[in-house]
Order: C-alpha cells, then structure tokens, then sequence
C-alpha cells in the first residue's frame, strides 16, 4: 500500500517537474524539523532577492496561514497549503498550488514543507532540489538520526549561527556526519536573525537559476524554440 501511495506522488511529481521545467521554474524543497527557522529564512531571502528575481512561495503546515502571511508581509506571493493530519506535502496538493500560485516564467519557487525530518524526505514534489535546514539548537547529531533527510538534501543550511556561543554544537562533527551520509552535500552557515552567511546562500540560489536557466536555453535551441528567457 505505502508503494502505491508513493508511486502515485512520483506520477503527480513527473507532471509538476515538466510544468516547472516548460518554465524555466527553479522549485526548491525546504524541508526542515519545527522551528529550525525555515520561514524565517525565506521572509529574509524573498526579500533581499524579490528586485533581481521573480520568486514565490508555497508554505505547508497542518493549520493556519500564519507563514504565508509572513511571506506576503514582504510583498512577495504565497499560497498555504493545510495538511490537516498530514505530516508532509505531497505532489498533488504541490500541483493544486501551483495553478493557484501560477509562478512567473524563469522564477524561483520555494516550497516550505511541514516542519518534519522524517515524511516529507520520501515525497517527491517535483522539486529541482531539497534543501535541508538544520539549527544549532537542534544537536549536531540530526544528520545521522535522520540520514533519509540529509541524503536526499543537495545543500544543508546550518542557521542560527548567531547562537553558537550558547550552545553546545560543534560545527565540525555537525559537517562530518552530514558528509558521511551524503558525502557530495553542500553545506553553508547562516543566521537568519543576523544574516550572516546569507550572501553564500543568495549566491548558491544565482547559480543554480542560472545553470536552470542555461539548461533550459540549450534545450529550446535544440528544438529550435525561441527561448525568451533573460539571463540575469
Ligand atoms: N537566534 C536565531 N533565531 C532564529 C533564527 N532563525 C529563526 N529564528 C527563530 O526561530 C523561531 C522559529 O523560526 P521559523 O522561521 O518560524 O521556523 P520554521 O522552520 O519556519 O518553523 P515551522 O514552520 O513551524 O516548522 C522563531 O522564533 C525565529 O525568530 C536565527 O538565525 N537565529
Ligand atoms: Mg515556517
């Protein structure tokens, strides 16, 4: 049964992948346990990058709309999606969301999933890639408690940073356990409180719509299709 339930969410995540794709739409996944600052990291991201990208955002919890609304503070569009019991997004509600959302051509699109390490790593939603926050008040040992989350991550954002001196977290052993379950993993520090570290994270999201966006170039001239996409 739970094969069938997830080979009919990697149906629905093929039809969002193409949609996203025919658009030159760069979907992240971020995936995260409650708290870990998610939104907080997002309202400041939107924000900083809203006047050199389009970007929107589709935020996942089980109640309220408490983190859309922090993302529609900043000016930017967001849907909520409300999971009910549900612990996770899957890719049918993704794909509901999206006609709702209807992101610009050659956006970024972030997907904020239910605040779990566990569900949302086995759900596919059509997703360029995931991308694993953790924070310093979580214990450095959540990459190998949790190896399903941290492998299925492309970039792993370690945040809270600014309170390291009151923790104990060691950032070295944090790194190594998350390369011994994903050893190609990119990792960045940031605070989103402070914004430390955040321009590496900005920088990461340029290059990765500019790779989307070149792929998709290459593409439409093989084709022969006029692209229409501009490079920023
Ligand atoms: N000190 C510090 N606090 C932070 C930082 N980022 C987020 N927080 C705080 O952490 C708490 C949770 O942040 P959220 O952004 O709501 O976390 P979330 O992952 O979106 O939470 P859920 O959506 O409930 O899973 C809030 O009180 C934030 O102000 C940070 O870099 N440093
Ligand atoms: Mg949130």
């Amino acid at each position: 049964m739970e094969r069938d339930i997830l080979a009919k969410n990697d149906s629905y995540a093929a039809v969002n992948r193409s949609w996203l794709a025919e658009r030159g739409i760069l979907a992240l996944n971020l995936v995260s346990s409650p708290g870990s600052g998610k939104t907080t990291v997002l309202t400041r991201t939107v924000a900083a990058l809203k006047s050199e990208m389009p970007v929107s955002v589709m935020e996942g919890d089980q109640e309220t709309s408490l983190d859309a609304e922090r993302i529609r503070a900043t000016g930017v569009p967001a849907v909520q999606i409300n999971t009910g019991k549900g612990c996770h997004l899957d890719a049918h509600m993704v794909g509901h969301a999206l006609h709702a959302l209807l992101p610009a051509e050659a956006s970024v699109l972030f997907i904020e999933n239910v605040g779990n390490l566990v569900c949302p790593a086995a759900f596919d939603l059509g997703e360029a890639a995931k991308v694993a926050i953790l924070s310093v008040t979580e214990g450095e040992d959540k990459p190998l408690k949790y190896p399903d989350m941290f492998h299925a991550a492309q970039l792993v954002l370690i945040n809270k940073i600014d309170l390291l001196p009151h923790v104990d977290f060691s950032v070295e052993r944090c790194v190594e356990y998350a390369r011994r379950v994903n050893p190609g993993v990119q990792i960045l520090l940031l605070s989103a409180r402070t914004g430390e570290g955040m321009e590496a994270w900005y920088e990461w999201l340029r290059l990765t719509r500019r790779s989307r966006l070149l792929g998709r170039r290459s593409a439409a001239h093989q084709t022969a299709e006029p692209s229409g996409v501009t490079l920023t």
